[in-house]
């Protein structure tokens, strides 16, 4: 399918920083079926903040590239021509600035990764221990990261008489625009107070929740992108048929017509935002840790292990108990549908890929639902479980003793932690431990601590298959 305009007629409206999969598989292909349906010069200049290889494979293609998307034995190609070129700031540090600064960039979107951003999420601001904000706010003119760059451009915006931006984060955060803007505003009080209140007065940071899943694209996404296409395509995408973004309108120049696309406005993205973390995001953190651990490579064959799929179904449920009702939203059917999307044969989405990033992940996805769910009496054990499963992955080994990266950025500091220990109730003492990642209330409950490092316990003494055929074996679990 060739898209329904002419790229040439429509100017650039959007920077957006992390061109990796999943923007090509959801925020560029909303975008696509915006400028179809409704025209406008919103196109994106894309942003690569540390790699070349998505700008070297986009740049030559003039940014266009084949999105796949897989349902069963299906397989449906789209050309999407959304994303103009991509900057790849390692090799031109000046280049996303300048971007920025394009008078006709109205809207800045970000899906970086929840490690990217530097915000101290407990106290709302920006924070001075992240590598990339460290570096910005001892050279504030010359920023390479995310939120540097974001008050530079707004403070020569500002300067230039230019209007503000709107910011819109798309990634996997609890309150991801509030969040953003505390950073922000948090790294602009650090050097300039005056522009700190005018961001905070004039620049909005509408929160938004996405959903696609996405696995990383093989060899096999780009021969079939040839075959769908009939051309070489380096930058070609597979993704899931279904597709969500509910964002909030407050956008305080304009936006693309992305409900064109299906997403969806609303005054208040919040129990959206909870309910895809808690329920989607949270299982699939316990598959990625008990599911790469019983050896099993992708999301799909995880749920095809009888045992496991059982604790993947009580954990959803026990997630939709922690939940308020939605109006419009029936949420055993949300449940019903996701356990659908994890079971899709044709998606190939490896746990190891969801296992990245614990530290940045659990605490929406599982420890925060933990928290709510002990204050109100739900059950709470599969929480204790998927957090037992985290710390067994921590150890860095399989059950056969072979050893794999834990691919978190504090990694050295959780080998620190751990080092040398092997009982369970001490590993899981030391990484309750671990600075900002579990809250006051649960390092200090008794019930919850014990119940992980049983958990713990036996995950280390018969191996995470006996482990989970057990859990399923004694879970008490009710759907409706
Ligand atoms: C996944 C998400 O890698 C992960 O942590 O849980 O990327 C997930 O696939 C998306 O949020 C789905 O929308």
């Amino acid at each position: 399918m060739l898209p329904g305009y002419d790229p040439a007629d429509h100017g650039i409206g959007i920077v957006h920083f992390g061109v990796g999969a999943f923007h090509r598989a959801h925020q560029a292909a909303f975008t696509d079926d915006a400028l179809a349906a409704a025209g406008g010069d919103w196109r994106i200049a894309g942003v690569s903040l540390r790699g070349t290889a998505v700008a070297d494979a986009l740049n030559p293609q003039d940014g266009l590239y084949t999105l796949i998307e897989r349902d069963g034995a299906h397989a449906r190609g789209r050309i999407v021509a959304s994303i103009a070129h991509v900057i790849a700031a390692t090799r031109d540090r000046r280049a996303p600035l300048e971007a920025l600064l394009s008078p006709n960039v109205r809207v800045v979107t970000l899906s970086v990764t929840e490690k990217a951003y530097g915000i101290d999420r407990a106290a709302m601001t920006a924070d001075v221990n992240h590598p990339a904000v460290a570096a910005d706010l001892a050279n504030p003119a010359n920023p390479a990261g995310v939120l540097g760059l974001l008050v530079e451009a707004l403070r020569l915006r500002k300067e230039r008489g230019l209007p503000a931006f709107s910011v819109l984060c798309c990634d996997n955060l609890s309150d991801n625009g509030n969040l953003l803007r505390a950073g922000v505003v948090g790294f602009a009080r650090r050097t300039d107070p005056a522009l700190a209140d005018w961001i905070a007065g004039n620049v909005s940071f509408p929160a938004s929740m996405v959903d696609r899943i996405t696995p990383a694209p093989t060899q096999r996404t780009l021969d079939d992108a040839a075959m769908l296409a009939g051309a070489h395509d380096l930058a070609a995408v597979e993704t899931e048929p279904f597709r969500q973004w509910m964002i909030e309108d407050r956008f305080s120049a304009g936006r693309p017509a992305w409900e064109a696309g299906g997403a969806l406005f609303v005054s208040n993205v919040r129990p959206y935002e909870q309910l895809k973390l808690r329920i989607l995001n949270g299982a699939h953190s316990l598959i990625a840790y008990a599911g790469f651990l019983a050896g099993h490579t992708y999301v799909r064959d995880a749920m095809a292990d009888p045992a496991l799929a059982t604790l993947v179904t009580r954990h959803v449920h026990a997630a939709r108990l922690t939940l308020p009702e939605l109006p419009g939203i029936d949420l055993c059917r949300y449940c019903e549908d996701i356990l659908a999307r994890f079971r899709n044969p044709a998606i190939a989405h490896e746990t190891s890929q969801i296992a990245m990033d614990g530290t940045q992940k659990l605490p929406q996805r599982i420890l925060l639902p933990a928290k709510e769910a002990l204050q109100t009496s739900e059950d709470w054990q599969p929480f204790a479980f998927a957090t037992a499963a985290w710390m067994r992955y921590c150890l860095g080994r399989h059950d056969d003793h072979t050893t794999y990266e834990l691919r978190d950025h504090r990694e050295a500091e959780i080998r620190t932690a751990i080092h040398g220990l092997r009982n369970a109730g001490d590993i899981s003492d030391a990484l309750h431990a671990l600075p900002g990642l579990f809250d006051a209330t649960l390092r200090s409950n008794r019930d919850w601590r014990s119940a992980v490092a049983a958990r713990l316990h036996k995950m280390l003494e018969n191996g995470m298959a006996a482990a989970i055929t057990d859990e399923a074996s004694t879970a008490s679990w009710f759907p409706h």
